[in-house]
């Protein structure tokens, strides 16, 4: 129960297929706060170190792949235990998984095309922030803080 900020990524299938708005929706409507957003067309170096830790697996190259066929939105979404609530609002990684009233549950069916990227731990946020979002969180309180928060 700690004031957290996650890194969220819609990939390029969620925006070729028209989920923005919808899956901002489910972030926003649950009560966490946007602190930063971009449209962004990424290339091969910079997907490579967003998943540095996945260098060894055997699906690393197609994942790469898929991350730069197209625009992602980059979010930083700020909220009491968001990370693991984002996690639980995004789904299992295997859409076949997930379970129905997810992003991942509802809108995907292949692991390789699932729609949606959130930090797995508070340290690997930190990174992602700090990798996507250089120049910071932009710095505002929503009006409805304390009609969330008790
Ligand atoms: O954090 P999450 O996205 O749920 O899964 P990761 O284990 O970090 O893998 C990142 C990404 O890689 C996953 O969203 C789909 C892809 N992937 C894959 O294509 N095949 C696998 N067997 C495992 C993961
Ligand atoms: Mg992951």
């Amino acid at each position: 129960s700690k004031m957290e900020q996650t890194f969220i990524m819609i990939k390029p299938d969620g925006v070729q297929r028209g989920l923005i708005g919808e899956i901002i929706s489910r972030f926003e409507k649950k009560g966490f706060s946007l602190k930063g957003l971009k449209l962004i067309r990424v290339e091969r170096p910079f997907a490579e170190k967003h998943y540095a830790d996945l260098s060894a697996k055997p699906f690393f190259s197609g994942l790469v792949d898929y991350i730069i066929s197209g625009p992602v939105v980059a979010m930083i979404w700020e909220g009491k235990n968001v990370v693991t609530t984002g996690r639980k609002i995004i789904g299992a990684t295997n859409p076949a998984q997930s379970e129905p009233g997810t992003i991942r549950g509802d809108f995907a069916i292949d692991i390789g095309r699932n729609v949606i990227h959130g930090s797995d731990s508070v340290e690997s946020a930190r990174k992602e922030i700090a990798l996507w979002f250089p120049e910071g969180p932009v710095a505002w309180q929503s009006c409805a803080h304390s009609w969330i928060y008790d």
